[in-house]
This record gives structure tokens, C-alpha cells and sequence, in this order.
């Protein structure tokens, strides 16, 4: 009874906390359940440091235009926002492939705009010619008619799952009706941040044929068991979806990249999880995240 209530009030003071500030889970703090997690054991792919200033403004470089959009959802029942990003040069003329990029249980639309500098990223990844040119849609992955990240923000995890529903039957189609985009799953990619890591590997393993290449960094305990994201190896070989994840060696929410990883590397499926070495669940580890994911995809 005990050993419950600490748990509980472990829970609690978690959730209160990390609706400031997502830096949260370490390891040993088993994400917020108050339990330890096991250690999983499996092959990291080699970390890259990012060159210096990736994040950083720099003189000379074009930039990206950033604008907010409203979207009718069908879904929750209300007028949603997202934020998206264009490249720097964006031709209404032209078409392009978009990222659907997912923020964390205590954040919103706006949560990667003002912790992870995805414009600028994107703007010295252009400067560089090191990136595909896409645009980048950050919706509010909270579907719920109040979805805003105030009070106990772990009693919305209903809401996160809700939002696959409004990212494909909603979001998508609003951009895809308002923005010139490239038809196709190879078009289409999606990746987040925690809970928006989980939501990111649970919708995209989820429907690989609307999605080619999946991203999860530093992924939540919402993340499906492996053999519910991945249950015919043969599917999604044939699917080739390209997987991939970073987590903080600090971590306490590894074991759900690990878990995965570590599956993958049993079945023969290709996938990547790099342990960024020395950091826990922060912007360090998901700014390296979005670098090196956006580099990747739409080839
Ligand atoms: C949990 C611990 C952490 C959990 C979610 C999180 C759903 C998400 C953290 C984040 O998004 O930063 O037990 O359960």
C-alpha cells in the first residue's frame, strides 16, 4: 500500500514538474513511474557530435518563413493550430515532401519553436545544402477539445493516442489541401520528441503506407511493445521504412528505444538508435535528433 502511494506521489510531483519543463526523466527515476526500468542491452549505431553552431543564428544564412495555421478537426470537435516551417526558398510553384514533427507530453504547438530552434536548424542544414527542402508541420498532439499543457499533463495520455486520428484524418488533409505538397508516403515522414517520439513510431510503424520514415527521439512509455509496432518483419521489409531513434545514455526513459533496437537487431530489421553519450531527456539530445533525422529523409 505504501510502495503505492510513493509511487503515486512520485507520479504526481513528475507531472507537475515536467509540465514546465521537460527535462525530467533521468535514469534511475524509471520516466516518471517510480520504478526502475531494466537496462535493455542491444547495438547503438555510432554517435556524430553536430558541428558547432548548428543551432545558432548564423550571419548570411536565408531563413525559413514560420507561420501558424488553423485547422477544422473532425476529430476533437474544434478549430486546431499548428505551427509550420517553410524552407527559405519556398515557391508556391514547386512541391514538397513534409515532416510532421511531435512535441512532448508537457508542450504544444509552439513547444519545438521555443526550445529546439527547428528554423534554424533548418536554415543552416539549407546554407549547407545538407537538407532535402521540406516543409515541417509541429501540430498540438494533444487531441482533446482543451488542449492546452496545464495541470496534471499525464492524465492526457488518452489525447495523445486520439491524435492519430486527427493527424490522418484532419492535419494531413488540411495541408495537403492548402500547401503544394508531394503525394505519397515516400513524401511524408514523422518524428517527435518523448511522447511525441512514441506517437511518432506507434502511428508511423502503425501505417506505413502514409508514412516512409519514422523518427523517435528519446521516446515515452507510450511507445508500443516492438511486437505490436513491428509484427510482420516481412511487411515492413517490404514497406522499407526507414527507423530512427537517439535517446540520452542518461536517459530513464531508454528502455523504450532499447527495447525496439534491440528487437530490430534479433529480427534482421534494419534500424537505428543512437545513445547521445553524457545526456537525459532534453533539447541537447532532440535538437541532434531533428539535425540529423532532417538529413536523412526524402532521398
Ligand atoms: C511517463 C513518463 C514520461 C509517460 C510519459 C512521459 C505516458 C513523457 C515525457 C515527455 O513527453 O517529456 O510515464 O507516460
Amino acid at each position: 500500500m505504501k510502495k503505492t502511494v510513493l509511487a503515486v506521489s512520485a507520479l504526481l510531483c513528475c507531472a507537475a514538474l515536467s509540465a514546465q519543463e521537460p527535462d525530467i526523466p533521468r535514469r534511475g527515476m524509471g520516466g516518471g513511474m517510480g520504478f526502475q526500468m531494466p537496462e535493455i542491452k542491444c547495438n547503438f549505431d555510432p554517435y556524430v557530435a553536430t558541428p558547432e553552431g548548428f543551432d545558432q543564428v548564423r550571419e548570411g544564412v536565408k531563413k525559413g518563413q514560420v507561420v501558424t495555421i488553423e485547422y477544422e478537426s473532425k476529430t476533437v470537435g474544434t478549430v486546431r493550430k499548428a505551427t509550420v516551417y517553410l524552407p527559405p526558398k519556398y515557391k508556391a510553384s514547386k512541391k514538397y515532401p513534409v515532416l510532421y514533427l511531435l512535441h512532448g507530453i508537457g508542450g504544444d504547438e509552439v513547444e519545438w519553436l521555443n526550445g529546439g530552434a527547428p528554423n534554424v536548424i533548418m536554415d543552416n542544414l539549407y546554407a549547407d545544402k545538407k537538407a532535402k527542402d521540406m516543409i515541417i508541420v509541429m501540430p498540438n498532439g494533444r487531441a482533446q477539445k482543451d488542449d492546452r499543457a496545464v495541470g496534471n499533463v499525464y492524465a492526457g495520455s488518452a489525447a495523445f493516442a486520439n491524435f492519430e486520428y486527427d493527424l490522418l484524418n484532419d492535419l494531413i488533409p488540411y495541408i495537403e489541401s492548402h500547401y503544394k505538397v508531394l503525394p505519397g508516403k515516400q513524401n511524408r515522414a514523422v518524428a517527435g520528441l518523448s511522447m511525441g517520439g512514441g506517437q511518432s513510431l506507434n502511428f508511423g510503424l502503425g501505417h506505413m503506407d502514409k508514412f516512409a520514415y519514422v523518427g523517435g527521439f528519446s521516446s515515452a512509455p507510450n511507445t508500443k511493445m516492438p511486437e505490436e509496432l513491428i509484427p510482420s518483419v516481412e511487411e515492413f521489409n517490404k514497406a522499407k521504412t526507414f527507423l530512427w531513434m537517439v535517446c540520452g545514455s542518461e536517459d530513464g526513459l531508454m528502455y523504450n528505444s532499447s527495447r525496439l533496437k534491440a528487437y530490430c537487431d534479433e529480427k534482421g530489421v534494419p534500424c537505428t538508435l543512437i545513445e547521445y553519450p553524457g545526456e537525459g531527456h532534453n533539447f541537447v539530445v532532440w535538437k541532434y535528433g531533428l539535425y540529423n533525422f532532417a538529413q536523412k529523409i526524402f532521398r
